[in-house]
């Protein structure tokens, strides 16, 4: 399994995906702090909500071998930037997160914004019904 990093807003699903990556009973916790689990890196939404953290995030995804940006389909709110995966220091990919939840139009946008962060390949994930998680897993396997 690759070691990744995960970025995104507050409550978009970073520690929930990390906690089943990691076959982790899935329990609600705020994530307060940067936090090593198994192979992952989970971060605090705050670090991208917040410009001056930012920075830190950058150089966190140093420890990793691909960073992830999630993105939750039903929010409208979208904090990347275009072209921000240049940003990083290794590959970043981009997962559409609570497919459950979202319309057919909210996950094209998504996906859509994250294709223009220049993050690839993207996936689209529920982790309630477990769909797409199969291709996410099987990517990060490589
Ligand atoms: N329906 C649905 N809910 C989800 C999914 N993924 C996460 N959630 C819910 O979304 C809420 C926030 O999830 P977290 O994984 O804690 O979010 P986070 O990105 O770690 O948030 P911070 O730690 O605050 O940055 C929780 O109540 C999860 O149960 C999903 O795929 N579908
Ligand atoms: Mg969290």
């Amino acid at each position: 399994m690759k070691k990744i990093m995960l970025a995104g807003a507050v409550a978009c699903g970073k520690t929930t995906l990390c906690q089943r990556l990691n076959g982790l009973e899935q329990t609600y916790k705020k994530t307060q702090a940067l936090e090593v689990v198994g192979t992952t890196i989970d971060t605090p939404g705050e670090y991208l909500e917040h410009r001056s953290f930012l920075r830190g995030l950058v150089v966190t995804a140093s420890e990793a071998d691909l960073v992830l940006f999630l993105q939750d389909a039903t929010q409208d709110r979208f904090l990347y930037s275009p072209g921000m995966a240049g940003m990083f220091p290794v590959p970043v990919a981009g997962v559409v997160t609570k497919a459950d939840l979202a319309t057919e139009r909210q996950l094209r946008d998504a996906r859509e914004m994250l294709e223009l962060t220049g993050a690839s390949p993207i996936f689209a994930i529920s982790s309630v019904t477990q769909e797409g998680m199969a291709d996410l897993l099987a990517f990060l396997e490589q």
